[in-house]
């Protein structure tokens, strides 16, 4: 989570391993395209940072945070890529919508990594306001995107 004390961009550069040869799906919601697409970028960028091909990331998007779910399903099945980032932002409403989201979201992509096929990493932002939002897309509490990729890198290089 990031806090006043915690930028999401922030991470020791010594303690990442290079992630050269590395095969990543990123999955992206449309909804909130203004934010998703920033933590997109954050995510590709530090990727590329560590050593990973541009044709070893494939992107697809999908309609909303709750399709995160079967997207990830897909690439985590395909064999293609050693990790999965699922980015997306929901921005809590009038009704309980906000809950039912975030919840089938987490426990969707919390399944998925208990199958152990590659790791599902969670780029989700739920947020009270679109400021908020903002705020981890690149604003002054970094990007979510760079914490997925460092997390997608460090889960891989790890359990080789
Ligand atoms: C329907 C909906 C709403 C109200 N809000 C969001 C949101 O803030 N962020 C997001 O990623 N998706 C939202 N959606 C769409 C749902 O995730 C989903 O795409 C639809 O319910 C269809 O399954």
């Amino acid at each position: 989570m990031a806090s006043s004390l915690h930028n999401l961009s922030d991470y020791d550069i010594h303690s990442v391993p290079d992630a050269t040869g590395m095969r990543v799906g990123i999955v992206v919601s449309e909804w909130n395209e203004k934010i998703t697409s920033a933590l997109l970028e954050g995510a590709v960028q530090t990727l590329l940072k560590h050593g990973v091909k541009e044709e070893g990331i494939t992107v697809r998007t999908v309609p909303g945070s709750f399709e995160l779910i079967y997207g990830s399903a897909r690439f985590a099945s395909s064999g293609l890529v050693d990790a999965v980032i699922a980015i997306g932002c929901v921005i809590r409403g009038d009704t309980p919508h906000f809950d039912y989201i975030c919840q089938g979201v987490t426990q969707g992509l919390a399944e998925l990594n208990k199958e152990g096929k590659v790791p599902v990493i969670y780029g989700l932002l739920t947020c009270n306001t679109m400021e908020q939002a903002e705020q981890r897309s690149g604003g002054m509490l970094g990007n979510k995107g760079d914490e997925c990729a460092i997390t997608a890198i460090k889960m891989v290089k790890g359990w080789e």
